[in-house]
């Protein structure tokens, strides 16, 4: 599909919606509207979504908003969700936010053209990373670092601090896939600063994060020596990376996915992964599996910390399950059903990834309403898309994990949960940090009790994902469970995991 390149520099795949959507008109918009900068009255900085939330309860499933003289048309009715998620009619859009990705991620799976060879090429080649059976042979690492998290904890616990939530599911996360994904310790734990490569990677994703919010015609005056230091970033990013390429090519890992991304030839045209495109899946992985992960287990344990009765079934779960069980074995992880659904309605309030972008791929009409014409594109505001009432009913704020007992998403329409976007390029590692949350809220329930602040309230910061500001929880230490036995485990049918290692049916 051919894409326009613009002449203000803005990255290659970016239209205003004004070109795409013949009746573009039609749609709802913010009142007081400035020429030029356009919708930004009462618009903050710091809190797009959440200031965009608040314009989406007042316009309706299908409305526009301007930001720099920009059309942005957002898009979070079920009925036309579930229309864009007609992978026939619609695909990704590698839209503003993803594309200022690209000069750090590249081609790498999630910054990645449709039509570019270099995406489904990685696509076959890393699915099998992502298997069941790649998944139980992270397990063991997982468990690692999951005990790295709670020695820290219990030093905590014995000083009589507090911990600092985001601030540790965030090492967490980032140790874990670093492990998990090329062998590579930042000992996150251990240092009151952070490892410099945390420091670049953070750095490039703040300054692409920048681009987002600064018009693109002033950005190049603007962020003259921000671009600088985020080249240096870059640069810095690709050397480690390289280095640690090349000393792996000369001895094999322990089956982590770089092994994996090295070792696997294309199951049909026996191509590999080049040199410059493993560099690019390397920090994809860093990026895309650490952060949004992080801010899904943190919300989850804010929620725990606040309604005590779900942490008590929880943990009553989790005890009878792994009973007094060392350590959890991979199959015990997948049968906390009720630890999920609490990560799921977690995900359902705060999808960490709040939106995605689709764009038609022929002339087409969404919803049988909206003409768009090939190459338009909208944003899914899932975050909105979760708290509809006409799905989620009139208690769609409340905290209630039972929404995902399996009779309930059955009674649901599909395409009205989806924190992990959709389609041929929805989330790749959804398992993967599936196992990883569960896992450790699993560890974390069986080991603690949480105590929230009572003062605290709510505050969701946004930087490309979404997490709970100074969030601190206090800690004491639960009485280990009387020997249950793992055999007491609550009955129930076998873990049915999906075949397709990625997606399950619905998606
Ligand atoms: Mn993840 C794509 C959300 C964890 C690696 N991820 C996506 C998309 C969403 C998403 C939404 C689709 C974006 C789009 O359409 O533009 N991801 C999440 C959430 C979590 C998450 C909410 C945790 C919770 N993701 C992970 C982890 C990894 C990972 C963990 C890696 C180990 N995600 C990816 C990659 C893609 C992706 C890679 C791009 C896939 C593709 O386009 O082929």
């Amino acid at each position: 599909m051919a894409k326009t390149t613009t002449a203000t520099g803005l990255p290659k795949g970016f239209r205003d919606a004004g070109q795409g959507w013949p009746e573009l008109a039609r749609l709802p918009h913010p009142p007081h509207r400035l020429p030029f900068l356009g919708d930004v009255l009462g618009a903050s900085r710091h809190t797009p979504l959440q200031d965009t939330l608040r314009h989406a309860r007042a316009l309706g499933p299908v409305f526009r908003r301007k930001a720099f003289g920009k059309e942005f048309v957002f898009v979070w009715g079920a009925r036309e969700v579930a229309d864009l998620a007609d992978e026939a009619r619609f695909a990704k859009h590698v839209g503003l936010g993803v594309a200022n990705l690209r000069p750090v991620a590249g081609d790498g799976l999630f910054t990645a053209y449709n039509q570019e060879p270099n995406w489904q090429l990685a696509h076959d080649v890393l699915a099998p990373g992502f298997s069941r059976e790649a998944m139980a042979g992270y397990h063991p690492m997982m468990l690692a670092v999951a005990g790295r998290l709670t020695d820290h904890w219990d030093r905590a616990l014995a000083a009589g601090h507090a911990v600092d939530v985001p601030g540790d599911m965030t090492k967490l996360t980032l140790e874990t896939i670093a492990r998990t994904g090329f062998g590579h310790d930042f000992g996150s734990f251990e240092r009151t600063r952070p490892h410099p490569f945390v420091t670049a990677m953070v750095g490039t994703l703040g300054y692409a994060q920048r681009l987002n919010t600064v018009p693109a015609p002033l950005a190049r005056l603007l962020l003259r020596g921000a671009a600088r230091r985020n080249a240096a970033d870059i640069a810095y990013l690709n050397s480690t990376v390289d280095d640690l390429v090349a000393r792996r090519r000369t001895a094999a890992g322990d089956g982590d996915l770089l092994d994996r991304m090295l070792a696997t030839a294309h199951p049909v045209t026996g191509e590999r992964l080049s040199a410059r495109n493993v560099r690019r899946q390397v920090i994809t992985f860093l990026v895309a599996g650490h952060e949004t992960t992080s801010g899904a287990l943190s919300f989850a344990l804010h929620y725990l910390s606040r309604h005590p009765e779900i942490a008590a079934r929880a943990r009553a779960e989790v005890d009878a399950v792994w009973g007094d069980a060392e350590s959890p074995g991979y199959d015990q992880v997948a049968k906390l059903r009720y630890v999920r659904r609490v990560l799921d309605e977690s995900l359902r309030l705060w999808p960490t990834a709040p939106a995605y972008a689709r764009e038609a791929v022929e002339d087409t009409v969404l919803a049988g309403e909206h003409p768009m014409r090939r190459g338009a594109w909208a944003l899914v505001l899932t975050a909105m898309l979760h708290r509809d009432p006409e799905v989620w009913g009139a208690d769609a704020e409340r905290f209630d994990p039972d929404r995902f007992e399996p009779g309930a998403v059955r009674s649901r329409a599909p395409h009205t949960f989806k924190p992990f976007g959709t389609g041929a390029r929805a989330c790749i590692g959804r398992q993967f940090a599936l196992h990883e949350a569960t896992l450790v809220l699993g560890l974390l329930l069986r080991r603690y009790t949480l105590v929230p602040d009572p003062a605290y309230r709510l505050r969701v910061t946004e930087r490309l994902t979404l997490m709970p500001e100074e969030l601190r929880l206090r800690l004491e230490r639960r009485q280990a469970p009387v020997g249950t036995g793992a055999s007491a485990a609550v009955p129930g049918p076998p873990s049915a995991e999906p075949r397709c290692p990625v997606r399950r049916a619905g998606d």
